[in-house]
Parts: structure tokens; sequence; C-alpha cells
């Protein structure tokens, strides 16, 4: 897998530090050669075992210390290699060589992580993505830490461990595991009012995504862009996946878990390995000064976004992936984000909560890595040499030279010594402060209720539809009525109709006000009055780039087509099916009674992908029955192939059938939906092609609801 083409200037520096024992002799961590490694010394073969073992004492020392607390939050993550490249210089905005230089590949580790669970839980579950980009630039590394979404929960840092202990295992019984359907996140969202417009993205289809490779990914706060002349922009930054965005069911979500939790960081790792690299376009929204305080909202509040048809997303470069990491914990584990490494032309803003991460990432991997030298962990080093005065520490891993490490000095020859801004020497960019210090939040962040409306508003009416059960579902998991009740309160802020929808499905009537009021977490002196949310305002009727229904729908390269066998299957049905799937590059897999080789009617033989017993219908984009009078007798054999049918059914994915397979479909919920333009009988290959690449048939949805699977 790890061809030289895919080689960068980071990988070949990685390189330096990877050990191989291919052809080796197993020795100790001193080197010396062992002869015996499964026996320990004893006093007699049957006696006890001897303190002076050194070869067992190391072994075992080495393995009780393997274990580094995982990441109080995203534990659950996916890494993988890759390169940007910048198509358009942006040089009028930014002085980054990264912006400007259109000639550069810039290597990029990046990791997608769930953000609630412990690092072994479900790749599936219902929650933001984390979308981290380490880019080591030729002036330092730039860390750009975002999500899959684009806005946050809460507007200032001082909220975050509110937030994070909310939505985490209930402290007393360490429960729910990755999951936010429970009491305490609801008490705390229902009073915290900011997290409407994020929550409401976590009940859409994006907290459940397809792939980690069909997501977009934000960098949320608004940035700064410097240019040479040390004239500031306002900027966001967007991720947009060339194979368009698309997510499952929460039907699907469920038993996934189940049938394969390593769903995503699978399907990560064989489109990378097969070559089908995944990449997103990067786009800019960029935002002059002067224009700060032009809009409804505050370009400093993490919990808006900026509408695209208001400030249209410039795409100026484009990110691949290209290379899996050689050893996860080396790589994947223990990379190390900071939202701080910034470079110069790019800087920060005001943002509240930008600012509180600011300190605690660092902060963080000092107890997560152990020490201040988790920059000198290969995955975590720039490309560019770094000179410094700092010292010392667990784990140096450098010999700095020399009788100094302070500055200024004279016996060191001034050495390291600094750059001018015209060298690329990092200065803050100026702004202007003059005001009081106090506690307290911008009136201006006050808005709650516009933004989540006008997502809601934005989105089809199955997007909308997959909303309202996503809040019946976690508002059913919570015990407390009165939590509950103030939800529906503020769901109703922000639809009506979505409102009446998910009272009817938990059982419980709309309250006409709440009654303790929100947002106490202003400050004990400040009047609670001053910060309640207003009613929603209407500022822009619709936001199409929101809906999921207006991605791309171009290709259906990596997607699982599950192919039904059994021996006897048509060869003819299937060669035809297949070249046209392999073709445009979809992965196809034959799914038989057994494991082993299944026999065509033609007597060629095929690997057999998964028996039936050891796979389920949620782990494929689409399914193809090809014809076959003894295949499709022994299909009808199994209860399971009619239990994989209705469910791809109910899930809205592309059904094609050939010939005898019409048998099987005939016992399935199939036959209701001999109409539906993603169920195919005796269909053209291109048809079937044409239903996968549009991902789903959700049209379909509202009756395949009631298919019992
Ligand atoms: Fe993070 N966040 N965060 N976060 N975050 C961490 O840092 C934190 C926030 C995000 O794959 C931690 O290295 C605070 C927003 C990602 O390694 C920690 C606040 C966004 C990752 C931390 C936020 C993120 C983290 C835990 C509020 C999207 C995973 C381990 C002020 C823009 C990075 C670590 C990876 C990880 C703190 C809010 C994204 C504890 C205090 C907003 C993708 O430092």
């Amino acid at each position: 897998m790890t061809t030289e083409n895919n080689k960068s200037a980071k990988i070949s520096q990685l390189e330096q530090h990877m050990v191989d024992g291919n052809d080796q002799r197993l020795t100790t961590r001193q080197g010396v050669r062992v002869n015996d490694t499964n026996n320990s010394l004893k006093s007699g073969t049957r006696g006890s075992s001897l303190l002076e073992d050194f070869i067992l004492r190391e072994k075992i020392t080495s393995f009780d210390h393997e274990r580094i607390p995982e990441r109080i939050v995203h534990a659950r993550g996916s890494g993988a290699h890759g390169y940007f490249e910048l198509k358009e210089s942006i040089e009028q905005f930014s002085k980054a060589g990264i912006f400007t230089d259109t000639k550069r590949r810039t290597p990029v580790f990046v990791r997608f992580s769930t953000v609630a669970g412990s690092k072994g839980s479900t790749d599936l579950a219902r929650d933001v993505r984390g979308f981290a980009v380490k880019f080591y630039t030729q002036e330092g590394t730039w860390d750009l830490v975002g999500n899959n979404m684009p806005i946050f929960f809460i507007q200032d840092a001082m909220k975050f461990p509110d937030l994070v202990h909310s939505v985490k295992p209930e402290p007393n019984k360490e429960i729910p595991q990755a999951a936010s359907a429970h009491d305490t996140f609801y008490d705390f969202v229902s009073l915290a009012t900011e997290t409407l417009h994020n929550h409401i993205w976590v009940m859409s289809d994006r907290a459940i995504p397809r792939s980690l490779r069909m997501m977009e990914g934000f960098g949320i706060h608004t940035f700064r862009l410097i240019n040479e002349e040390g004239v500031s922009h306002f900027v966001k930054f967007h991720w947009k996946p060339l194979l368009g965005v698309h997510s499952i069911t929460w039907d699907e979500a469920v038993k996934i878990s189940g049938a394969d939790s390593d769903f995503h960081r699978k399907d990560l790792w064989d489109a990378i390995e097969a070559g089908e690299f995944p990449q997103w376009e990067l786009g800019v929204q960029i935002i002059p000064e002067a224009d700060e305080h032009k809009y409804d909202f505050d370009l400093l509040d993490p919990t808006k976004l900026i509408p695209e048809e208001m400030v249209p997303v410039k795409i100026i470069g484009k990110m691949t992936l290209n290379r899996n990491p050689e050893n996860f914990f080396a790589e994947t584990e223990q990379v190390a984000f900071l939202p701080g490494n910034i470079v110069p032309g790019i800087d920060f803003t005001n943002d509240p909560l930008l600012q509180g991460r600011l300190f605690s990432y660092r902060d963080t991997q000092l107890s997560r890595l152990g020490s201040p030298n988790f920059h000198q962990i290969p995955i975590n080093q720039p490309l560019v040499n770094a000179h410094n005065n700092q010292r010392d520490g667990h784990m140096q891993m450098n010999i700095p030279k020399g009788q100094t490490a302070y500055f200024p000095n004279t016996l060191g020859g001034g050495c390291p010594y600094l750059s001018q801004i015209s060298e690329g020497g990092f200065s803050s960019y100026e702004e202007r402060i003059d005001a009081k210090k106090i506690r307290t939040r911008s009136k201006s962040f006050s808005d709650h209720f516009s933004q989540p409306a006008l997502f809601y508003r934005s989105l089809s009416k199955w997007e909308q539809d997959h909303i309202a059960d996503a809040y019946s579902f976690e508002l059913g998991k919570c015990t407390h009525n009165h939590i509950k009740e103030r939800m529906l309160w503020l769901i109703e802020q922000i639809d009506d109709e979505l409102a009446q929808t998910v009272s009817k499905n938990i059982g419980l009537v709309i309250p006409k006000n709440i009654d303790q009021p929100i947002n106490q977490a202003i400050g004990a002196d400040s009047n609670v009055d001053d910060f309640q949310p207003g009613p929603k305002i209407n500022y822009l009727e619709k936001s199409p780039a929101l809906s999921q229904a207006n991605t791309k729908f171009e290709s259906i390269a990596t997607r699982q087509i599950a192919v039904l066998v059994a021996d006897g299957f048509s060869s003819r049905d299937f060669n035809k099916m297949k070249a046209a799937l392999s073709k445009g590059k979809a992965i196809v897999k034959l799914i038989a009674p057994t494991g082993g080789v299944v026999t065509s009617d033609s007597n060629d033989e095929h690997e057999v992908n998964a028996a039936i017993s050891t796979t389920e219908s949620v782990l494929y984009d689409a399914v193809y029955i090809p014809g076959g009078e003894a295949s499709i007798k022994k299909l009808l054999r199994h209860s399971k192939y009619i239990k994989f049918i209705n469910e791809a059914l109910k899930h809205c994915k592309a059904i094609a059938i050939d010939n005898e397979a019409g048998q099987l479909l005939e016992q399935t919920y199939g036959k209701d939906f001999k109409n539906d333009p993603a169920v195919l009988i005796n269909g053209d290959p291109q048809k079937f092609i044409s239903a996968i690449a549009k991902h789903r048939n959700w049209e379909r949805m509202e009756k395949a609801t009631h298919i019992p699977v």
C-alpha cells in the first residue's frame, strides 16, 4: 500500500523514524538477542519466577504502560496522510505561502473523529464529526481543527466543560456510551439556548454520515487572513467533498453499530488502499473588515454560519488523502492538533470560543502525551527546522548544542536569531482595542432561534422528516418530563409544525411558557432578562447550500454493491451488470449461502466475499440479484435474504434484479415497489448506476418506513 508515488516530504521525514522487524532477530530494548520469549526464568521447572529475569521484566513493564489517556473529547478517530494543492492564489488576502504558491504540494495529516464516545465506541453514533487537518507548510505547521458542521454548541469557552460533562456518560452510572439521548444532555441544552443551532444539525442527517469521505468540513470560527501590506480580512474555511455529502438513516446507524462498529474507519482505509483517494475542495468566505457589523449576526459568534447565498464560498484548492498511516498509535493516536498553530498570513479573531481553544489544546496534550516535548513525536514534527531556547522536559529527543539557552546572548553569537517580518517573522495583527475588562457576553450574541429556523426551512421534506424522527427518538429516551417539555417549547421557537410532530410522538403537550429563565449562566450580577434570546427573525428565507438534497450525485465510485448469489446464478446477467458497475468503480461483493466459492451456470467459479450469515444489508449501498433458476431456488430457502432485501428497500437503496430473481423479489416488500424508479426489474444497468449515484431514493421513504424489519 505504501507506494513510492504517495511519498511526501512528511512521509520521508517519518520514514527516518520507522522501525521494521522484517528479517531481523528479536532483541531486548537494549539490543541483546533473545533466545526464548515464551518462558520466564524460574528456580526449577516448576519453581517460582525470578526477579532477576530482565527479559520478563522489560516485556511486562513495557506492556503495563502501553496505554495513554484517551482524548477527553474526540477520542474515537481515524487518520490519513495526503497533500493540499492551491489552485488559485489569494495573495490579495493572505501572504501565507500555502495561499500564494500554486506550485506547492503541502503534506497534510487528517484525523476524523466522533466527539462524545470513548476510543472503542461505534463509528455510527449520532454525533458531530471532528475534521482536523495538520498542514506541514514551509513556514511551519498550520492546524485547521474543525468539525463537519459549520457552527458550535456554545459561544464561550467557559461553558465547554459543562457542555461536555452533560453529553458524556452520566457520572454516577457511566451510561450511555457515545450517545446524546439522555437526561443530562437535554437538561443542559434546554437551559442553554445558544446550543439549539448546533443541536438541530446533530438531529439532522449530518450527524450520521455514510462515509467520512462524504462529509463537509468547517473551520467554524471566523479567522483572519493578513496580506503583505498587513491588511486583514475575515475568513471562514470550508471543505467540500468531491463525492458529495451523503448520510444514512438512523435505523441503519443503529444496525451498523452492531454489524460493524468500525464501518467508517474501514471505509476510509479501504478506499485509500484501493487507490480511490478521497478529495475535498478548500473554500473560503472572505469578508472585508469594513463589513464586520453588516450582518444580522455577529461574526465572532461561533453558533452562527454565514449563508453561502450572502457570502459565496470561493474554491481555492484541493486536498487529497492518498496514504494510510503505518501505525495507528504512533500517528493517529499521538497526533496533537492545536488551533494555536498558525503561520504568517493567518490570524485569530476575538471569538471567545476560539480564544479558549488556543489555551486548551496545548494544555490537554501535556497530560495526554505527557511532556511539553510532544512536538518532537514524529507525526507532530514540523517539516521545517525548529530552533529556540526551550529546553529539557520529559522525553527530550534532541541534543541541543552550545553553551547558551537564552536570548539575548553574545556567547552563542546571538543565535538562534530573530526574523524581520519581511523575512517571515510572525507578527500578530494589530487590532485596536479600547475597552473595559468585563466578564459578560455581547448582546449581539443573543439571537438563538433565527439560524436553527433558517437551517430547518432550507431542508427538503425528507431531511425535515428525519429531524422530527431524531428529536422524537432522543427526547423519547429522556426520563424527566420537565426537560422534554422545555425542549418542546424551544423547538416551537424554531418551527411550530416540527414541535407539533415531536410533541405527538413523545406524548407530551407543548407548554405555553417555560417556568425557569434560560441562559442564567451569564453571571450572578448581570440581569438575566437582558440575555434572553429574542424571537426568531427571517433575514434569508432559505439557504439551499445547507440541504443535502442539493449536493453532488455524480459518482458510484467506491459504492458497495451486494450481489446475492448461490450456485447456478446466471453468468450472463452477472457479467453484464458487473462490467457496468466496475466501469463506474463501484465495488461488487458476492454474498452467497456459505463462504468459499460460488459457481455460475456456466461453471465459472467466483470467490465469495461474505456468507449471508456473516453480513448485513446495512453495510451495502445497493443490491443486485442476477437470475438463474438454481441460484434463486437456493436463495429462497434462506429467510435472511428476504430480510436483506426488505432492509435495502426500507433504507431507500437501489435494487436491481434480472429474470428468475423476480421470484425472490415477490417474496419481499419489493412486490409493492415495482414502480419505484430505484427498483429495477430486468433494467438497463445504466439506470441502476444512476439510481446508485443518487445515493438513495428518499421519495420512497414515507411508504418504506412501514416495512417491518
Ligand atoms: Fe475541541 N478539543 N474544544 N473543538 N476539538 C479537543 O484537544 C476544546 C471545539 C475539535 O483529532 C481536545 O487534542 C475546547 C470546536 C476536534 O485530535 C481539547 C473547546 C471545534 C478535536 C478540546 C472546543 C473543536 C478536538 C481533546 C471550546 C470545531 C479532535 C483532545 C472552547 C471548530 C482533534 C485534544 C484530534 C479536540 C478542547 C471546541 C474541534 C480538550 C475547550 C468549536 C476536531 O483540547
